[in-house]
């Protein structure tokens, strides 16, 4: 943890985000470590890319396991954000949703951990939602965006696989997405969104700055990571996970 004295400004995420390290996987939200430094999920559906947008943002070839096989990640991984040698944050990794080509034993379990963890996270202080460009917002992405949303947490929907896209593509892509995000603000809250792709290594900046936000790392060290973890708001019981099935540059925000 930052000392507390430390007033200076952060310099920018991007400068520094290379240091992140792993922590800790876990099959269970109780085996994770404790709810004490503000962490920012990366969820959506099986295959869309969310390990390979991980280790783009952070400019790190290997350091969440993507694969073209679904259902690679298969447990919470959790990797600290070091700025001199202390943990200012975290990414975690989650296993994707929609992935039917396990048994349903398995595929039950991922699905309660990782409704438990998107549910309870004390420290979960924002989330990147991960879809394909191609087929944004399937019918399991607007479960989740129905489901998280009771979190009043922030969200940011985060187009990826844009290379499979010309330009004029994308812009028609977003426009119908901003619509939807638009026509649901009352239900979802404001959710930002921009186009990446981990193929060419673009759109990283506007995630980046939704990370530095959240994490509260624009300005000085954030208060919010000074105080326990159960002065952060919101605690809700566990319901039923969003179910199985579904899919999901430029800065454009719907803000
Ligand atoms: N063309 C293209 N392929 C991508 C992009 N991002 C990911 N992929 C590919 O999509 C496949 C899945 O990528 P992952 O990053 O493992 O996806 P994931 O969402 O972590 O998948 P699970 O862990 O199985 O839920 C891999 O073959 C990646 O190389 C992208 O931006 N462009
Ligand atoms: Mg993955």
């Amino acid at each position: 943890m930052p000392d507390s004295t430390d007033s200076s400004a952060l310099p920018a995420l991007d400068t520094w985000i290379s240091q992140v390290q792993f922590l800790q996987s876990g099959a269970k939200v109780s085996d994770l470590p404790r709810a004490q430094i503000p962490e920012v999920a990366i969820a959506g559906r099986s295959n869309a890319g969310k390990s390979t947008a991980l280790n783009v943002l952070c400019q790190r070839k290997r350091l969440a396991f993507a694969s073209k096989t679904p259902g690679r990640t298969r447990l919470i991984n959790l990797f600290s954000l070091i700025y001199k040698e202390q943990e200012v944050g975290r990414l975690v990794d989650l296993p994707g949703y929609g992935y039917a080509s396990v048994d349903k034993q398995t595929q039950a379990q991922w699905q309660q951990q990782l409704a438990r963890y998107l549910d309870t996270r004390d420290s979960l202080v924002g989330l990147i939602l991960v879809t394909d460009i191609r087929h944004p917002l399937g019918p399991l992405d607007l479960q989740m965006l129905d489901w998280f949303a009771r979190r009043m947490r922030p969200i940011h929907l985060l187009l990826t696989k844009a290379d499979k896209l010309t330009r004029q593509q994308q812009q028609k892509t977003v426009s119908e997405v901003q619509a939807i995000l638009a026509a649901r603000q009352s239900k979802w809250g404001p959710v930002s969104l921009s186009v990446f792709s981990g193929l060419k290594k673009t759109g990283r900046d506007p995630v980046l700055a939704r990370i530095s936000l959240w994490l509260g790392l624009t300005t000085a060290i954030p208060e919010a990571q000074k105080k326990p973890a159960d002065q952060l708001p919101d605690k809700r019981p566990i319901e039923e996970a969003p179910a199985q099935g579904g899919e999901a540059g430029d800065e454009t925000s719907v803000k």
